[in-house]
């Protein structure tokens, strides 16, 4: 049986943690929406399991069947409007608004984040949005925020008959029962572009393609910030497996230490909320210092930063 970790599930340690903390980092995945009722991508509900994610969510996918990806953004775009920010979308907004040294990176898409009002300065959606519409032309850099749907008489379908939990696979979207492609011409077209040149897509970040420069280039030099260690790292709801996210929260951990606390180990506080967090499995690794808090990412979170 592994030692007990004295900060596992512990409320009141958090808070003292918290009580002293002036820098923090929070990087979320899908877990945190899991709270809203979305399905997540790996683990228990994921929604991948019928689809490999490469099936879906690459250019390749949509380059071979525009369709059938336009069909699965479109359910997501559907599941994400019906879904409600939770109190850890709240509460993460309003941490922000308490301290100006915190900020929040999102792996997710669904714009919850901005819907529990977010401060935007202090919001990194890593990711892209299911609500950005761009030109799927490399030559156009033609962009858009839409929130209707159905998007177009065509992906309607995508929004009737969508199964009851998001953790259920759309029929449309089932392998076992693939249905005819779409007629492209049918799909979003960019407005820009000449006439039924060029498709819209999703203005997320697919597989295979790189996130954002700038974006990148700005939470470098928050994280880096000389001599301003960061206190506590926030790991909310992710099976941190999709890279550069996964790369943050260690990253942060030792930022801005000194040679020694670096040889000693001594960095920010790890905080880990997930479902699946438990002390004999996954986080036995814990650091001297870390937290873990088993549980939903909304409920736990509307606890530590009340
Ligand atoms: C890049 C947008 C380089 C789209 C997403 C082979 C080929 C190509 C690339 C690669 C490759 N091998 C590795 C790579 C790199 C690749 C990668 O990391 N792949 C992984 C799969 C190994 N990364 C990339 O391709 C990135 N780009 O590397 O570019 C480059 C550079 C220059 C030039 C060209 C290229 C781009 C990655 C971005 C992909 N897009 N999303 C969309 O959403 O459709 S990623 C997608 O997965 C989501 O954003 C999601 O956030 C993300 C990660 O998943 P999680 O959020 O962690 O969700 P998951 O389901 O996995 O876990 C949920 C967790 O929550 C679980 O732990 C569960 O226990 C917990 N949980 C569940 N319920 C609850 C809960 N916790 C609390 N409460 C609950 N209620």
């Amino acid at each position: 049986m592994p030692p007990h970790n004295p900060n596992y599930n512990s409320v009141p340690a958090f808070h003292a943690k918290l009580a002293t903390s002036r820098r923090i980092l929070a990087v979320c995945g899908a877990g945190l929406s899991a709270s809203s009722g979305l399905a997540t991508f790996r683990g228990a509900g994921g929604m991948w399991r019928n689809y490999e994610a490469m099936d879906l969510a690459t250019p390749e996918a949509f380059e071979r069947d525009p369709g059938l990806v336009w069909l699965f953004y479109a359910y997501r775009r559907h599941m994400a409007l019906q879904a409600k920010p939770n109190a850890g979308h709240y509460a993460l907004a309003e941490l922000a608004r308490r301290n100006p040294g915190f900020w929040c990176l999102s792996q997710n898409v669904d714009n919850l984040h901005v819907r529990a009002d977010h401060p935007p300065s202090q919001l990194k959606l890593l990711h892209g949005s299911l609500f950005m519409l761009k030109c799927a032309s490399p030559t156009c850099d033609y962009q858009t925020e839409n929130y209707d749907s159905p998007l177009c008489p065509a992906l309607a379908p995508a929004a009737v008959n969508a199964p009851a939990s998001a953790t259920e696979i759309h029929p449309l979207l089932d392998p076992s029962n693939p249905l005819p492609p779409l007629d492209p011409s049918t799909l979003p077209h960019c407005p820009r572009c000449p006439p039924n040149t060029s498709l819209l897509r999703p203005g997320v970040v697919w597989f295979g393609e790189p996130l954002s420069d700038p974006l990148l280039t700005s939470i470098d030099t928050w994280i880096e910030q000389p001599n301003t260690p960061i206190d506590i790292v926030l790991v909310i709801g992710t099976s941190g497996v999709v890279w550069p996210a996964a790369g943050f929260a260690e990253q942060a951990r030792m930022a801005g230490r000194t040679r020694e606390e670096k040889e000693k180990g001594i960095g920010a506080s790890v905080v880990h909320v997930n479902l699946e967090a438990e002390e004999e499995g996954n986080l036995r690794r814990l650091e001297e210092g870390d937290f873990a808090f088993a549980g939903d990412a909304g409920e736990v979170l509307g606890r530590l930063l009340e």
